[in-house]
């Protein structure tokens, strides 16, 4: 069977800004010129936000009707730890197998939008289960495991403890921070995932890579979109196609894709800035590319920031300054390299260890609060708090 896996599209990113399009361009092109495959693989994120705007999530949904309405020969024919009765009537279209992302996990009771997009008939969510596919001549048996916490993964994998099919293509699908791909706290190591599967897929890190693992393939398929806007980020994105006959991966470069640059500099010498601004886009761009400045040792009393109005026209600029003297100033929140939460979650982890309390609840605590569940928190802090 052929595969196509778009991960990490993160729909709804940069709402209400220039670049609020791209996410769903990506989408589409990948279906337009993906949709050759037997079976969609989405491995996490595919929406930025764990309760996407409604505009977001019709946009959504005009763009997973595509595969249904394509004539597909491969059928879910048996689920694993999953009823999927329901898939059984499904005689046409090209299935979508899927797992939330950390951008969409929800406390538990809550429903999660690819849990949604599952009761709505769009796709199949897996969270430690199993379907099995057949075209009538293969069979392939997908597993996921939706993200958790990096604390729990190993743990979560192993109660799990998924066991490749006989007679099947057997694909492991994750989203977690793994190492050695990518540096976290308390993560996954790579040698922690069960042994035996045909292929590995896992999402989260938005760098693209091929690698193998115990003697298969494992590829990180990368986001669609550079979110980050880090030096990495300027590595091409696209989708991936796999063919299960022949274990092989092929990374395909969106076309469409707004192109991204990562500029650094030293000192305050703005001419030399300009004239590489006017170097870059001399060059064609379809849509405007996004230009991140970085400017290290700067002289604090020059400012920059006119830059993005000179070439507002022809270029999205972002600019961050490293002064020469340390000046006090709050720092942005792209340069803490945290989201407010994930900000929040490191003060309070750092202080339940500090008081030896169970982190357990004190991160339900937490989670709680961000969905707003006060009187459940206040329940759990009386100590009748069994959710
Ligand atoms: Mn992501």
């Amino acid at each position: 069977m052929k595969i196509l896996i778009i991960s990490d599209a993160h729909l709804g990113f940069a709402q209400g800004t220039e670049r609020e399009n791209d996410s769903f361009e990506s989408v589409e092109e990948s279906f337009q010129r993906g949709l050759d495959a037997d079976v969609v693989l989405i491995p996490g994120d595919l929406f930025d936000s764990k309760v996407p705007k409604t505009e977001t999530l019709v946009r959504a949904m005009q763009l997973l009707i595509k595969p249904m309405l394509v004539e597909g020969k491969a059928k879910i024919i048996e689920g694993i730890n999953k009823d999927i009765k329901k898939y059984l009537f499904l005689n046409s279209g090209v299935p979508v197998i899927a797992i939330h992302g950390t951008h969409e996990r929800r406390i538990k009771g809550l429903l999660n939008p690819i849990e949604a997009l599952e009761k709505a008939g769009f796709l199949v969510y897996l969270h430690c289960n199993a379907v099995i596919l057949s075209d009538g001549n293969e069979k392939v048996c997908v597993h996921g495991m939706s993200t958790v916490p990096d604390q729990y993964a190993g743990s979560v994998l192993k109660e799990w403890n998924p066991k490749p099919i006989e007679g099947c293509y057997n694909i492991l699908m994750i989203h977690q921070s793994v190492s050695p791909f990518m540096y976290a706290e308390h993560m996954l190591d790579v040698n922690e995932l069960p042994k035996g599967f045909d292929f590995y897929i896992c999402g989260h890190i938005h760098e693209a890579k091929q690698t193998s693992y115990d003697g298969k393939p494992l590829i990180i398929p990368g986001s669609l979109i550079p979110t980050q806007l880090t030096k990495e980020s300027i590595n091409p994105k696209g989708f991936w196609k796999i063919d299960t006959k022949t274990g092989e991966a092929e990374f395909i470069e969106l076309k469409k894709q707004r192109k991204f640059y990562y500029e650094e500099f030293t000192g305050s010498d703005k001419e030399k800035i300009k004239e590489r601004l006017k170097e870059i886009l001399s060059k064609n761009h379809e849509k405007k590319p996004v230009i991140r400045i970085k400017i290290k040792n700067a002289d604090p009393h020059i400012s920059f920031q006119d830059l993005k109005t000179i070439f507002e026209n022809k270029a999205i600029i972002i600019i961050s300054a490293e002064f020469k003297e340390e000046i006090y100033r709050a720092k942005t929140m792209e340069e803490q390299k945290f989201s407010v939460q994930e900000a929040g979650e490191k003060i309070l982890r750092e202080e339940i260890q500090k008081h030896a309390l169970d982190q357990k609840i004190f991160e339900r605590v937490f989670e709680l609060l961000l969905e707003n569940r006060q009187e459940k928190v206040l329940k759990l802090v009386e100590g009748d708090g069994n959710d």
